[in-house]
């Protein structure tokens, strides 16, 4: 047969469909800008580039030099044995679950690593070694240091004083920072959680040691040869993403709140609508706030925007991209200008003067897109370089913070009258309320009267709030841009679930207007709506960056500890998400959601399909363990009503499924709880 002539004709790059990319006008309007001046982007990347099958199954095995061994899941399924094996014997569930306490070891590891560069600028400010950071919550240093085991009073002469906040201040840095390698004992941390809960880690063995032991023996065990059991495998990996959760996410959450201050509710905008043609645009993008919090001080102060104005600017406009963004609005107000998605887009405006990264979820095409305009790409962490020669490195120190954040806002400033194309910046932005947190959630819906959560749980007991939805994560390019996200979160406000998110979720529902206290009366049922409009609060409460899930575990803390919901996390009617995850942070996130007794559903894919038994053991099997199990749901609608169904369980098992609506428990009745 003739062999059919190959085309000479130069194959055309295949391009994204700016519609089907996203749900956002402004990344539709920007993808479609980058289209025209020939920068590619990840959504253009991501048409070009399938995934692998036999990876997103999860059962691709690399841990050894003979292998990748891939072992595909047949297309009619297993029947019979599964006698699929890498050259070693590895079966399709080891294969699957090493990779995926791999995953949770990367994203703990990631969290952790944050925590502990949080914990070493704290003791550098309790030691009085750096003048630009100061406690700024001395309340909450001393609740934390009794959670550390550490006195918070002394006696002098027969009385008690409270101690010396600086004294105390690096007490809790020196044993906040042995929580990471100390040779005994366990986190002390896991104590926050409830009894019942702490008791069902001691019973399946998963208390962590110290939070690197864990992520390390993780690398150890997945090496070839050494854990084949895939129950004994994600044991482990349990172990780790605890450390994670109720560790060194949950220790960065609070050092930086006692460092830079606990988060209360403010007003702001969110999208790529919060750039401005005529002020100098910085943009601040990755995950540690220690910089940014500086940067966000000098670009504000006097000094700095008379000499934007000197360069022919109106000012400094400061915005921010993923959990940077997060901690600085939390903190400051400062307007989110887009999502994980989104970084690339906020340069192709041609607006961008500079953009500052730390660690995480940066993508290295950055410095390709900076190269086409005038944007100076700053990296700022010894951990987190790039190879292209445009990018600068200005290498961020403590002792030396308020230099370094003056040199990098100095080049975004000298930078504005470089701006040589076109500026485009779309018009899109929403208002926002953000800045919750446990405290706040205590002070809206409990009351300082009571001072907990009292409030909150009587709207759960009686129906008003049908339950609680953590709903978090990323974007991921393999699905349609922020789609899962809003569906997700709307379906389950308009069921009376109120939702607590954080991360990019959080800034997709700010780029949506969810996190408004007006979009009760548009979007939620009639009980969260009633709520909402009493309290004044938004049905959607951001509570701010990836480490600070943490936050959503000790909000449901607080809800067992308020009484009437059961003794345990997993009793309360509550759900996790992440509909459109892509990171290993979101993996570690999910599974302590899990072993904290959360049923936790994920959008996209996940990667233990191609391995069925260890998939059953995480989605069925893991409930009777911890009371919290895996799931997997790709259609956002369906993915948010097996949330419902699962809170609609939970109310049925604490006997509060029959209407109870406007029903308030008497006194009589909350004696009865508290003493029960
Ligand atoms: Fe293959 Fe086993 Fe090596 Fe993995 S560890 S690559 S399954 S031989
Ligand atoms: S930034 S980890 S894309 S949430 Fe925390 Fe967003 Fe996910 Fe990064």
């Amino acid at each position: 047969m003739e062999k059919k002539a190959k085309s000479k004709e130069p194959t055309k790059a295949k391009l994204a469909n700016a519609e089907t990319a996203s749900i956002d006008e402004a990344t539709q309007q920007m993808i479609l800008r980058a289209q025209e001046l020939g920068v590619e982007t990840i959504f253009d990347r991501a048409v070009a580039m399938k995934p692998c099958n036999i990876g997103t199954q999860g059962t691709c095995c690399k841990n050894c030099g003979m292998g990748p061994c891939r072992l595909p899941l047949p297309k009619s399924g297993i029947e019979g044995e599964d006698n699929r094996k890498g050259l070693c014997g590895a079966t399709a569930n080891t294969i699957a679950a090493r990779n995926f306490i791999r995953m949770i070891a990367g994203g703990a590891a990631a969290h952790s690593d944050h925590g502990r560069a949080v914990a070493e600028v704290f003791m550098s400010a309790a030691r009085k070694e750096t003048d630009a950071y100061r406690i700024k919550d001395p309340i909450k240093l001393r609740e934390v240091a009794k959670w550390l085991d550490i006195p918070t009073t002394v006696e002098v002469d027969g009385e008690t004083l409270d101690r010396d906040t600086d004294e105390l201040a690096v007490a809790v840095g020196e044993k906040a920072l042995g929580e990471w390698g100390k040779a005994e004992g366990e986190v002390l941390f896991a104590k926050r959680a409830p009894k019942a809960r702490y008791e069902t880690w001691k019973k399946q063995g998963v208390v962590p040691r110290n939070i690197d032991r864990e992520i390390v023996e993780i690398m150890h065990r997945t090496h070839i040869g050494v854990d084949q059991d895939y129950r004994n495998l994600i044991k482990q990996g349990t172990r780790a993403a605890i450390g994670d959760g109720w560790g060194g996410s949950m220790l960065a959450t609070e050092l930086q709140d006692i460092l830079f201050g606990t988060p209360y509710p403010l007003a702001t905008e969110a999208n790529l609508g919060v750039m401005k043609e005529d002020m100098v645009n910085l943009v601040i993008h990755g995950h540690e706030p220690v910089l940014s919090e500086i940067i966000v001080t000098v670009a504000s102060s006097k000094k700095w925007q008379d000499y934007a104005r000197s360069k022919g600017a109106k000012g400094i406009q400061l915005s921010g991209i993923c959990c940077t963004a997060n901690e600085v609005l939390q903190r400051h107000g400062v307007p989110p200008c887009g999502t994980f998605l989104q970084q690339e887009l906020a340069i192709i405006t041609g607006a961008c003067d500079a953009m500052v990264v730390d660690i995480q979820c940066i993508f290295q095409n950055l410095a390709n897109v900076a190269a086409c305009f005038h944007t100076k790409l700053i990296t700022t962490h010894p951990i987190a370089k790039m190879e292209q020669d445009n990018v600068i490195h200005i290498e961020f120190d403590e002792h030396h913070a308020v230099e370094d954040a003056e040199r990098i806002v100095k080049l975004a400033v000298d930078n504005y009258e470089n701006r040589s194309s076109e500026v485009m910046i779309p018009k899109q932005k929403s208002s926002i309320i953000g800045g919750f947190g446990v405290e706040s959630i205590e002070y809206h819906l409990g009351g300082t009267f009571r001072g907990s959560y009292y409030t909150l749980n009587d709207n759960i007991i009686n129906g008003r709030i049908r339950g609680i939805g953590g709903v978090v994560g990323c974007n991921n390019a393999r699905t349609r841009h922020n789609e899962g996200h809003i569906q997700v979160v709307k379906e389950l406000i308009k069921n009376d679930v109120i939702v607590l998110t954080t991360g990019c979720n959080a800034i997709a529902c700010a780029m949506e207007g969810l996190l408004t206290p007006e979009t009760a009366g548009v979007f939620c049922g009639p009980g969260l709506a009633e709520v909402c409009e009493t309290v004044g609060i938004p049905p959607v409460l951001h509570l701010g960056s990836c480490v600070d899930n943490s936050r959503i575990l000790l909000a449901a803390a607080e809800v067992v500890k308020a009484g009437g919901l059961g003794n345990d996390i997993s009793d309360l009617p509550a759900a996790g998400s992440a509909p459109e995850w892509m990171s290993e942070k979101a993996i570690s996130i999910g599974h302590y959601f899990v072993a904290s007794g959360v049923y936790t559903v994920f959008g996209v894919t996940l990667p233990v399909s191609g391995a069925p038994v260890f998939q059953n053991y995480l989605f069925k099997e893991f409930e009777k363990l911890y009371g919290g199990m895996w799931d997997l749901e790709i259609d956002p609608v369906r993915h948010a009503r097996k949330m419902i169904a699962h809170i609609d369980k939970k109310r049925k098992a604490l006997g509060i499924d029959k209407a109870r609506d406007r029903i308030l428990v008497d006194m009589d009745t909350r004696r009865a709880m508290e003493s029960a």
